[in-house]
């Protein structure tokens, strides 16, 4: 994942509630090119941009930034009705009453229209969330919370059916008015009813409005670039590695719903550009327990294919024990086995000078595996310190090197894709 783009705007956002599902599917990974989040001009086709139903996901992105403009209901509205006063009556009709009666009914019909034409391209041009990708389908989850999104389409989509039946309803009395007096009232009567009921109900059309907005400033997903994220519990030195693998400075940026800033940094090699982020801290606890930060870290190693540098803090000074953290580390290799994977053990200046004592630690649960991960970290890791800079050039050329890989992977599976669509 890399994320481009200080683009942290302050809307307003709903929670999630802490019970909502959240599908990790770990097998769907290497489908998926690998990705980054980038606030670049998207460079892929193929954006799911209508709701049409499919047989699957998307496998493309970039569905958030063709979302349709959605206007305020109260503009809406006072548009509509300029419109449908200015609405004259059918040419040559001599009677008063008749003419006032077929003015009223056009007018009606032209409010209606009005009110009803653009909700019905909202409904129509928002997509449906299961032809979404994956990642983006996880995001309006996570922003929105769990079903929001359709109920907000919905009420958008009752609120047109209602437009429609009252209007047609009152259109049709003003066609059965005997006096110009009578076809006047009959207007004005319908009039208002259509605009308390859009007064009172265009909430729908406003809150998807912030909808739209909220989407729009996620960071694009870029399928392209081979990305490196870091991975670990919180404070262990992950955004402290992502400065140092960066090659210019990193930008900060953020999903709506997270409280702190993600790191996202470039690395150009050979003229070719990588690029490095760091993830929500991974705490140990289940699934239903997660919060949206970690939900994000997830959804990211669930769905879009990443090298992972997974970091290790032995000393313990991160919060997190090193059992703790060596029960996150296997689970989530487990889950993740079929990303390219790195592990670094951070923080060596911390261990070399004292002693650690781990005062969270369990001894019961001892084995030797976990043993040995709370002296060395996991069988391959490479050790490093920001401090006195150990291990950082091995740290770089490893990072170079899967990052070579990755793009090689990118490769493989672009002529893959290629080669099933001819065939
Ligand atoms: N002594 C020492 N402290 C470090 C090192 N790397 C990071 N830290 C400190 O560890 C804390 C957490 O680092 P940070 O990069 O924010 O962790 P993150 O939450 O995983 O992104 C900060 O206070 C860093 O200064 C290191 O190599 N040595
Ligand atoms: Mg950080």
């Amino acid at each position: 994942m890399a994320l481009r783009g200080g683009f942290f705007t302050q809307l307003q956002l709903r929670q999630i509630p802490r019970t909502s599902p959240f599908s990790l599917g770990g097998t769907t990974t290497t489908k998926y090119r690998s990705l980054c989040l980038c606030r670049q001009i998207q460079t892929t086709t193929n954006v799911v941009t209508e709701n049409k139903p499919k047989n699957e996901s998307s496998t493309s992105v970039g569905a958030f930034q063709k979302l349709p403009m959605v206007m305020p209901s109260v503009d809406i509205l006072y548009s509509a009705l300029r419109k449908a006063k200015r609405v004259a009556p059918t040419k040559g009709i001599a009677n008063i009453a008749k003419r006032e009666r077929n003015k009223a009914a056009k007018q009606l019909d032209a409010l209606m229209k009005e009110l009803a034409v653009p909700l019905r391209g909202y409904t129509e041009n928002f997509p449906n969330r299961k032809y979404l990708h994956p990642y983006e389908g996880s995001l309006i989850e996570l922003t929105l919370g769990d079903g929001n999104y359709d109920k907000i389409l919905k009420r958008v989509d009752a609120l047109r059916k209602k437009v429609v039946f009252i209007g047609k309803e009152h259109a049709s009395l003003c066609a059965k008015s005997v006096s110009k007096r009578e076809a006047e009232e009959r207007l004005n009567e319908g009039m208002v009813r259509l605009e308390e009921m859009f007064n009172l109900e265009g909430k729908a059309v406003d809150d998807l409005m912030n909808v739209a907005k909220t989407l729009r400033a996620m960071p694009v997903v870029d399928l392209d670039t081979p990305t490196l994220c870091l991975v670990g519990a919180p404070n262990v030195g992950k955004s402290s590695l992502v400065r140092v693998l960066s090659t210019g400075k990193p930008e900060v940026c953020n999903y709506p719903f997270t409280t702190r800033g993600i790191l996202m940094g470039h690395i150009t090699l050979s003229y070719q550009n990588f690029q490095v982020t760091d993830t929500p801290g991974l705490l140990r606890r289940s699934d239903e327990e997660r919060n949206n930060l970690e939900k994000l870290t997830l959804a990211v190693l669930s769905h879009l294919p990443t090298a992972i540098l997974y970091v290790h803090d032995l000393t313990g000074e991160c919060g997190t024990s090193p059992s703790d953290q060596f029960k996150i580390y296997k689970e989530i290799k487990e889950r993740f086995r079929d990303h390219l994977w790195l592990d670094v053990v951070s923080k060596c200046d911390l261990l070399k000078t004292s002693p650690v004592v781990f005062i969270t630690e369990n001894r019961d649960d001892e084995g030797s595996e976990m043993e040995r991960y709370r002296k060395m970290g996991p069988e391959g890791a490479i050790r490093v310190s920001i401090k006195n800079e150990e291990g950082l050039n091995e740290l770089k050329d490893r990072v170079h090197q899967q990052l070579v890989a990755q793009m090689e992977r990118i490769g493989s599976q672009s002529n893959k894709d290629e080669a099933q669509v001819v065939t």
